[in-house]
């Protein structure tokens, strides 16, 4: 089964029962709902997971995305799991019973209602007859080593870590490596021959697989943060494209987006003050002066304090900066201020 999508049945994604044999090689799941597993019940079979992606799946006792049992034998490798979440333990995976093996995947903000040991919320277990993890990221899990969360009856196989994936934007459910991403070039090549990660991108980048479906640092960028948008279009109709509206800070898509670049007078001083993403690679944009409208030149650095930089939403900062007027000659009368975007 390659590249398949499992969207938001109501009765699980894939129920594999014993004698199958089966691959699942870049799927997604998502928003499914079962009783145990909610995307996929594996009771008995041999299944090897590859390159997939699990979002959102839900299960009203344990295995929020999988659940592995009677005597199965399933391996999993550079799977992501995501916002699943099970009423009991589990809230990815609950394996029983079971050979289980799971390699250079993330598993990072499931939930489970059974909290008293905080690893339930990613991955839990029983009677193995054999299970390890090796290089990937586990929340909870304590990360290999001394630490490692024992009670998830999965052997720690090396190489695992429980830190935040850096996720390039995950409220927006973009779910790829963004900068610095610990899983970059953090897995095993030998647990995954295949060609191309869960979007067809080439598996391995850099000559080390990374950990997670996706392969690659996805950078800051508009056509990272919005795949499916145009950056010419004008999502909310507000009558700035869906590039300035990003540019500035704001979701393309939301009605509230308000594109604004404010210039202000206090104690004598000027001052300028507009929102933008944090770390964008492709918005920076650069300040224009001109003392008439026609003739533009750069703002330089030295005209320019920082002021401020405060977050004032997710994926949102607002950046206040004073003007330097001594620095500025010939502008003693009027300045025009513009922010030119690529
Ligand atoms: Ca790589
Ligand atoms: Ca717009």
């Amino acid at each position: 089964m390659i590249g398949s999508y499992f969207g938001n049945n109501d009765d699980r994604g894939l129920i594999v029962v014993t004698g199958a044999n089966v691959i699942i090689d870049d799927c997604v799941f998502e928003g499914n709902r079962s009783d145990h597993g909610g995307a996929l019940y594996i009771g008995g079979a041999t299944v090897t997971i590859l390159d997939s992606l699990f979002i959102d799946n839900q299960a009203d006792e344990s295995g929020g995305a999988i659940n592995v049992t009677q005597s199965a034998d399933v391996s999993v490798a550079n799977g992501t799991f995501t916002g699943n979440d099970a009423f009991t333990v589990g809230g990815a995976i609950h394996h029983a019973s079971s050979t289980f093996d799971i390699s250079n995947t993330i598993v990072y903000g499931n939930q489970a209602g059974f909290d008293d040991l905080p690893s339930n919320s990613s991955i839990s277990g029983s009677n193995p007859v054999s299970a390890t993890a090796r290089h990937s990221i586990i929340e909870h899990s304590g990360g290999s080593g001394a630490s490692w969360a024992g009670e998830m009856n999965l052997a720690d196989g090396g190489q695992n870590l429980d830190v935040d994936p850096l996720f390039l934007y995950p409220e927006g459910g973009i779910y790829r490596l963004g900068p610095g991403s610990p899983g970059l070039d953090g897995g095993l090549n030998s647990t995954n021959g295949t060609a191309t990660d869960v979007r067809g991108d080439a598996r391995i980048a850099g000559g080390t697989i990374d950990i997670g479906c996706h392969e690659g640092e996805a950078a800051r960028v508009f056509s990272n943060f919005f795949p499916h948008l145009s950056p010419d279009g004008d999502e909310n109709a507000n009558g700035f494209t869906n590039l300035t509206d990003y540019a500035y800070g704001y979701h393309p898509a939301s009605p509230d987006a308000r594109p604004r670049l404010d210039f202000y007078e206090e104690d004598g001083s000027l001052f300028l003050r507009y929102t933008l993403w944090p770390e964008t690679a492709d918005v920076e944009g650069s300040l224009e002066k001109s003392p008439d409208l026609d003739q533009w030149d750069p703002l330089v650095e030295s005209e320019l304090s920082e002021v401020s930089t405060i977050t004032v939403a997710p994926n949102r900062i607002e950046q206040t900066l004073q003007l330097l007027p001594a620095s500025l000659p010939g502008y003693e009368d009027t300045i025009f201020i513009r922010r030119e975007l690529p």
